[in-house]
Parts: structure tokens; sequence; C-alpha cells
């Protein structure tokens, strides 16, 4: 910043006049400003998607503000108080994709441009709001991808798949989370496995207290399978029926849980020294949804230029084997 200062002065001074030494009060005048709004800052991979954000405002230069948003009443303060500290924009991952026509109102009086990361808005039918600029993963393909390794584990272990339960936990009031997780049941079911066998644990919230109390429920009531497989819309989800199946002696040798995400619950699960129940993630690209959502904001805000209506990612699976390597393909090698 101070450098750009002193540039910004030499070239004010050689070009012209010194009058033109006016050009860096301008500059400091229109300084951008851009929001981050997670709905789960404890999250890791919210804390990924922040730490790219960081990463793209150091590098344009211009000053990003991190909000905890949990709550309908947060984020709208939230939005408020960007408009008061002259930010331009900010990109959001809503606690509630209903609040969606409230956010939109909101972000217009206070003139905010915003764009929506992971969690789509939509309008009061449920359908998406396509007039916001989006990021979110491709989630059915990404959910497919896990009910493909979940169904080559089970063939590599040569598990007879009626005696397989298989712990889907939902959370269905999103529709990401919706997607993924329908993709992992039709890719199993697509494998051979019985859909008699797939047993839905909704969980209240999408943290891993929630899906380990939703599957315990699910092992309660279904204690004749032999072998266990677990699959939720993100680490923390299968983290937590993974547990639940501890909880109750069913380890490594008899779960296959595969999550979405890659992020440091997945990481420390993979550093344990035995493996756990917790086989493998597809991981996904925090960096893209914070860095390059943050680079797509800036360029709306100083050149006018809107984000792509829909951009959707892709993920790659990785196991404790391999996760080194595939984080490195996909330009996370770093963290
Ligand atoms: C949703 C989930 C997060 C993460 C993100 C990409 O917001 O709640 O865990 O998977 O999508």
């Amino acid at each position: 910043m101070k450098r750009r200062l002193f540039l910004t002065l030499i070239a004010a001074a050689t070009a012209t006049s010194a009058s033109m030494i006016a050009a860096p009060v301008a500059q400091a005048a229109d300084e951008v400003k851009i929001g981050f709004l997670v709905k789960q800052p404890e999250e890791p991979w919210f804390q990924d998607e922040w730490k790219f954000a960081e990463i793209a405002a150091k590098e344009k230069g211009f000053t990003l503000v991190k909000i905890g948003a949990p709550s309908g009443e947060k984020v709208m303060s939230a939005i408020d108080n960007l408009a008061a500290q002259k930010a331009q924009g900010f990109i959001i991952c809503t606690p509630d994709v209903k609040l969606g026509p409230g956010i939109v109102a909101k972000a217009k009086a206070d003139k905010l441009k915003m764009m929506t990361v992971d969690d789509r808005l939509v309008d009061g039918s449920g359908k998406p709001i396509e007039s916001v600029p989006h990021m979110g993963i491709s989630a059915y393909n990404i959910g497919k991808q896990v009910g493909d390794g979940i169904a080559a584990e089970i063939k590599k272990r040569g598990w007879d798949m009626k005696d397989v339960g298989a712990i889907d936990v939902t959370y269905e009031q999103l529709p990401t989370a919706h997607d993924r997780t329908t993709g992992a049941t039709d890719a199993l079911v697509a494998a051979g496995f019985p859909k008699a066998n797939v047993i839905a644990a909704p969980q209240a919230k999408t943290d891993t207290e929630n899906a380990f109390n939703a599957a315990n429920i699910a092992l309660t009531k279904n204690p004749q399978f032999k072998h266990w497989v677990a699959y939720a819309l993100n680490d923390e989800g299968v983290l937590g029926a993974v547990r639940a199946a501890e909880g109750r002696g069913i380890k490594a040798d008899n779960m296959i849980g595969i999550g979405i995400g890659g992020s440091d619950s997945a990481l420390n699960e993979f550093k344990k020294p035995n493996p756990t129940g917790f086989f493998g993630t597809v991981i996904i690209s925090p960096k893209r949804h914070g860095e390059e959502t943050s680079e797509l904001m800036y360029t709306w805000i100083k050149d006018g230029k809107a984000p792509p209506p829909l951009t959707l990612t892709t993920g790659m699976l990785a196991t404790r084997d391999n996760v080194t390597q595939v984080r490195e393909q996909m330009g996370l090698a770093s963290k």
C-alpha cells in the first residue's frame, strides 16, 4: 500500500505539475473494501475460504472484512455495518438460503454489490435467485464421486452388499446438501447397493455433533448390519457418523466414511497414526471459493465487470494414502 502511494506520487510529479500531487488523496477515497460473511466461522472450510480471500486482498490491495454471520439478524446487521464502513461489496455464505429475498433487498438498499458462495440463495418459491452471481460446488457430481469411492472400497474389501448399512446424513433444507447426498446414494445404488439399506439420518445443523446424534439413531435402529458406510454433505457430517460408530465398537475395518471438503477436519483424521472409519474425502477448493470470489468482486467494484452468473467447481477424491498428492494437484499444497 505504502509503496503504491509512493509510486503514484512519483508518477504524478514526473508526469506534469506539482498540482497532481493531490492524486494519492483521491486514490485513498476510492479504496476498495470487501466483506466476506460466512455462516459457520468455526468450521475449517470457512477458515480456509477466509485465508484464501486474505491472499487476494494482499495481492490486489483491498481491505477484507471477515464477518461470522450464523443467523439472519447477524447477516442484516453485518450488511448495514459494511455500508457504514464504506465497503462497496460483499461475498456471503448464508446461514439460511431462504433469507434470499431479504438479503438481496438489504444489499440493494445499502448499495452494496453481492455475490454468494457455497450455498445459493432461493426465492419465496424455493428457486435459485439467478440475479446474484454464485460460486458453488457441482454438488450432485461430487456426491457421485463419494458414492463411487464407497462402492469401490466395498468391493475391494469383498463385503456382501446385503450386509452393509449406509448412514446417509441428510440436511434437506439446503439444496446443495440434498444434491450431494442424493448423488452419493444414486452412485451406490447404481453400483448394486440395495436401496433399502440406505438409512436417512437427518441432522439438525451441519456440524459433527448433530451428525453424531443423527447417526446414533440410525445405528440403534439397525442392528442387523455387519458393516457400515457413511456419507454427508461435508467432512464434519461423516466424522459425526464415524464417531457414533466407534462408540459402538465399529472401527476402521467395518466402516467406510467418505466426506466432502478436505480441510483440517479431514486432514487431522488422516494424520492419526492408525486409520479410522473416515476413509476418504472429496477435496473441494477453498482457494477458488475464497480467492477467486474475492478477485471477482474486486474486478466488479474496480472495473464494473460483473462476475459470471454461475460457477460450479469440481473436486477430487483423496484417501490418507494420496491426500498430499491430490492437494498438490489442486493447488492447495502450501497450507
Ligand atoms: C456448505 C457446507 C460447507 C461446505 C460448503 C462448500 O456451505 O455447509 O461445509 O461444504 O458448502
